[in-house]
């Protein structure tokens, strides 16, 4: 039958639906059509190789679905090639010198971990990974990756972290990296400098773009890169051809539910500008994917079912000889017979042993291959090996348009590596060989490397004027240049000047307002900013109505490559949800994953898209680092800027929500990123000040940092800023208000966030009844404290002789006299941060253990941060001070209502 979809459209054409004529309803004549639907079926099975029927019968439902008529995609096809021998292409490409050039890309990669491994045991690294994927990664280079000279952005391709030898191969081939780097790889700190164990642009900001070690997390960024490509270009930041965006990932990482956690947003929103590369090695760390099934057939319905096109490729050009002769269809039942555990074995079994237990099981199967040697059975390549397969499926994945693509190539783990670890269990941890099995090594790819010299295992690099070099260079500049290649070439911004927040300088007055609602009025007037209100990008996951954001809703619109098919059920209201093709708005539903990869994708833009984008992604803070910790961590390593907002914080402060809710802890895990500046601010002029300053930083100076904030949801009157405090609170302490004069004990109380308030409440409590003068304190970055003082300290011990320097807390502190109270709604351990630099220690209060559900009064007296207890906390150590009489802190408590015996969350 010929494969012709306009034949097909030609009888599908003018199809209307019969609903209502009364065609077809006859049951007579419906048995009649049936009758003669299976006669032609019962034609092809007579007439057509039996594994090829599926094929048939697929396009012709594909038609009728064309056609209008709902008919579920299939989720599963035949153990075979997705793309039939007579369909696949030319290859383009001159086979023999890619062969040597892989060849030597395969020896040098083994030999850097090898090398590593012999001189510093312990140093690690892969090879059986490289090894598995040469060929996947080869022919995209020379046929597909585009690289970013010219006007086109080049494509953005997400490399298996741990294949990265051989990514240095090909550069040290390309001449972008020497020997001396290739030696020094995964000894980052030798004389030098040398290679990151794994893709890191934090460690190596011109070479690779994106880190991908932490399995899952590369694939699910990837999906948010290619939505982000697409919303630039919606927004008209990007015009013409868009880069495409290339992900290799392991069958292993497929556990990973970010790895397939959002597969349908690329379908959905038709992400044809993404292809997914699985390397189905069948094996992970420990051993097999799937020992008693099938990783390719498993995944292909997974990735079917979500609607995406799947192109397996799984058996190389040597059989399809074979599938050709197998007119039984036994081949076909016998591939799909045989699982993963089977499939490994016979990567490193004999061909005799293939021939016996695979062909031997039906007598047919092995007439099939009387006439192959058991050399040539063993030598059956697997279609990931094999450049014509995946070429074939590159330039298809290519040219499918509406969905995006996986191929799931099927390889064996540690290809070439033979007695040293191809295809075994212990193969992913491999890392050194012997001298026979280098010289195996060597003869089987053809390494021109003498007897002598193999011991020392040296890098290999084809002369400059060698068909291979030239070959090399050529096809990278025909297609655009080196990859991977970090550059940042964005244009900085002109963000706004200080004016440009004075409304938040001057306090809300009368008026009562949360520090979130001061955030989002500020966000508001920035998207609105005739230099910088374009390159916002506000990215929510479906808690903008928690945090007063709706009013964007209208305002900017909600990106949607559809637009709106349907009237908003609000659609009368004054802030009806929006959606539109070229909203501003990600509104990401519920994924703090997705979101964070959008988040990253936006953050990146000025290295990944040439400008400048400015993300701001607000989300429940207890969903954030606890949550995905491990992207925002992928976000430093990138290097994004942006600012993240944690709304809706403090363990005391967020009142009814509870355990889960409360957040008594986002900065103690925001403390452990080195690039991110956090900041607990307690007013509408900290948020200003701290914004202000954060786009000065990142967008006018370019720095590669970026920012936490916490936003809490407690109404109170916003005060004016105090003259002089922005150095202050940009560097995380200052002095809000002075305690009385005229008092006779002295005390200082750091306060941050709204907690804030119950430091000021203290102030009084202490001025008023017990001859206590306390100064209050805004306390907006532990963190910035700490770091300064402990590089002050650090550089202090290494320059004994010289005059000691001192850090901002102590320059600020020292002088002060009395006893240093800090109270925050989140664990004593962020004010504990600065302790050791506060003049006769720190007592600290805050939010440790569980959080619980009530009013803001209960859960502060509860966690034993109000007001009250700082008043004892205070007076406490004035006692232990000798200032005040134990017998007063002990009245005291019994004064303010406070039980000790109370209730008090549990800790082990
Ligand atoms: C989140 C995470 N967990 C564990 C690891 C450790 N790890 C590195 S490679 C690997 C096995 C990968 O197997 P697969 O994805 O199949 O890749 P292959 O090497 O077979 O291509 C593991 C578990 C990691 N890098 N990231
Ligand atoms: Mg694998």
């Amino acid at each position: 039958m010929k494969n012709d979809n306009t034949e097909q459209k030609g009888v599908l054409q003018g199809h209307t639906n019969s609903g209502g004529t009364g065609r077809g309803n006859d049951p007579l004549e419906r048995q009649k059509y049936q009758n003669s639907l299976e006669n032609v079926l019962e034609y092809f099975l007579k007439h057509m190789e039996p594994e090829r029927v599926p094929d048939i019968v697929d396009k012709l439902i594909s038609g009728l679905r064309e056609s209008g008529i709902n008919i579920p995609p299939p989720v599963s096809s035949p153990y075979i090639n997705t793309i039939p021998p007579e369909e696949e292409p030319v290859y383009p490409g001159n086979r023999e010198i890619e062969r040597s050039i892989k060849s030597y890309l395969r020896w040098n990669a083994m030999a850097m971990v090898v090398k590593a491994n012999r001189l510093h045991s312990g140093l690690g690294g892969h090879i059986s990974t490289y090894a598995s994927s040469a060929t996947l990664h080869e022919v995209g280079f020379n046929h597909f990756f585009r690289g970013g000279e010219g006007d086109r952005p080049a494509d953005q391709i997400y490399f298996q972290g741990h294949a990265s030898p051989g990514n240095y191969a090909r550069a040290f081939l390309e001449r972008r990296l020497e020997a001396s780097h290739l030696h020094n790889f995964r000894q980052e700190l030798s004389a030098g400098g040398g290679l990151s164990s794994y893709p890191h642009p934090y460690l190596m900001p011109g070479f690779w773009q994106f880190p991908s070690v932490s399995m899952g997390l590369a694939p699910i960024m990837s999906i948010y890169q290619a939505r982000f490509n697409r919303y630039m270009n919606a927004r008209g930041f990007q015009k013409g051809d868009e880069p495409r965006v290339w992900c290799f990932i392991g069958d292993g990482e497929t556990d990973e539910p970010e790895t397939l956690g959002a597969l349908t947003l690329a379908s959905r929103e038709k992400l044809d500008n993404l292809v997914w590369v699985i390397n189905c090695n069948l094996q992970r760390l420990d051993g097999p994917v799937r020992g008693n099934g099938k990783i390719i057939q498993e995944l292909e319905s997974m990735f079917r079912g979500a609607g995406w096109n799947v192109i397996k490729v799984i058996w190389g050009s040597d059989w399809d000889p074979l599938l050709e002769a197998d007119k039984s269809g036994m081949l076909v039942r016998r591939m799909e017979e045989a699982v993963d555990g089977d499939f490994q074995k016979y990567s490193v079994e004999t061909g005799s042993y293939t021939r016996k237990h695979f062909f031997g099981k039906y007598p047919e199967l092995l007439e099939l291959v009387n006439n192959l040697s058991d050399d040539q059975i063993r030598k059956l390549k697997r279609g990931g090996h094999d450049p014509q397969k995946v070429y074939a499926a590159y330039k298809a994945a290519s040219e499918h348009k509406g969905a995006p693509t996986v191929i799931l190539a099927k390889t064996v783990k540690g290809y070439g590596l033979g007695e040293a670890g191809e295809g075994r269990n212990v193969t992913h941890q491999q890392k050194k060989l012997n001298e026979k099995e280098l010289r195996e090594f060597r003869a089987r790819f053809g390494v021109p490397i003498s007897d002598e010299d193999i011991v020392d295992t040296p890098f290999y690099r084809p002369p400059e004027d060698s068909p291979e070099t030239q070959y090399l260079l050529a096809r990278r500049k025909t297609l655009g240049g080196f990859l991977p290649k970090r550059e940042v070439k964005a244009p900085l911004l002109d963000v706004p000047d200080k004016d440009f927040y004075a409304e938040f300088f001057k306090g809300s007055e009368r008026f009562e307002v949360s520090t979130t609602m001061a955030f989002v009025r500020l966000l508001g007037n920035l998207l609105r900013h005739k230099n910088v209100g374009k390159q916002i990008v506000p990215i929510i996951p479906d808690e903008a109505r928690t945090f007063g954001m709706d009013p964007l809703f209208r305002e900017v619109g909600i990106y949607s490559p559809k637009g709106q098919l349907y009237e908003p059920v609000d659609r009368k209201t004054l802030l009806y949800y929006h959606e539109t093709k070229d909203g501003q708005i990600l509104e990401e539903g519920i994924t703090e994953a997705g979101a964070m990869s959008s988040f990253v994708a936006a953050g990146t833009s000025y290295a990944t898209h040439g400008l400048n984008m400015i993300p701001f992604y607000i989300y429940y803070s207890m969903f954030g680092f606890q949550r995905i910790g491990d992207l925002m961590w992928a976000a430093g390593d990138i290097k994004a800027k942006g600012f993240l907002l944690g709304a809706t914080a403090g363990r005391t402060t967020l009142n009814g929500e509870g355990l889960q809710h409360e957040d008594g802890h986002s900065h103690v895990l925001a403390s452990t990123i080195p690039t991110l500046l956090t900041y607990d601010p307690a007013f509408a002029y900290e948020i200003a000040v701290i914004i202000w300053d954060g786009m000065r930083r990142m967008y006018r100076e370019g720095e590669e940092v970026f920012y936490y904030l916490t936003l809490h949801n407690e109404n109170y009157t916003m005060p004016p800023m105090p003259q002089g405090v922005e150095e202050g609170i940009l560097k995380g302490l200052y002095r809000f208000r002075r305690g009385e004069a005229t008092r006779k004990h002295k005390a200082h109380i750091l306060g941050s966030g709204p907690i804030l308030r119950e430091a000021l409440r203290a102030q009084q409590i202490l001025s008023e009844k017990y001859d206590v003068s306390a100064d209050v304190w805004s306390a907006t970055s532990y963190k910035l404290l700490r770091n300064d003082a402990m590089l002050v300290k650090r550089w202090n011990m290494l320059h004994p002789a010289e005059p000691p320097r001192r850090s901002y807390v102590e320059n600020l502190l020292d002088e002060e006299e009395g006893v240093f109270v800090a109270v925050s709604d989140y664990m004593k351990i962020v004010p504990d941060q600065i302790a050791p630099w506060v003049p006769g220690g720190l007592t600290t209060l805050g939010t440790d253990g569980f959080g619980r559900s009530d009013t803001r009064e209960n859960l502060r007296r509860f966690f034993e941060v109000d007001a009250e207890i700082t008043v004892i906390a205070t007076l406490y150590a004035l006692a232990q001070e000798g200032r005040v009489p134990m017998e007063t802190v002990d009245k005291a408590i019994r004064d303010l209502g406070i039980d000790p015996e109370k209730a008090f969350p549990s800790l082990v």
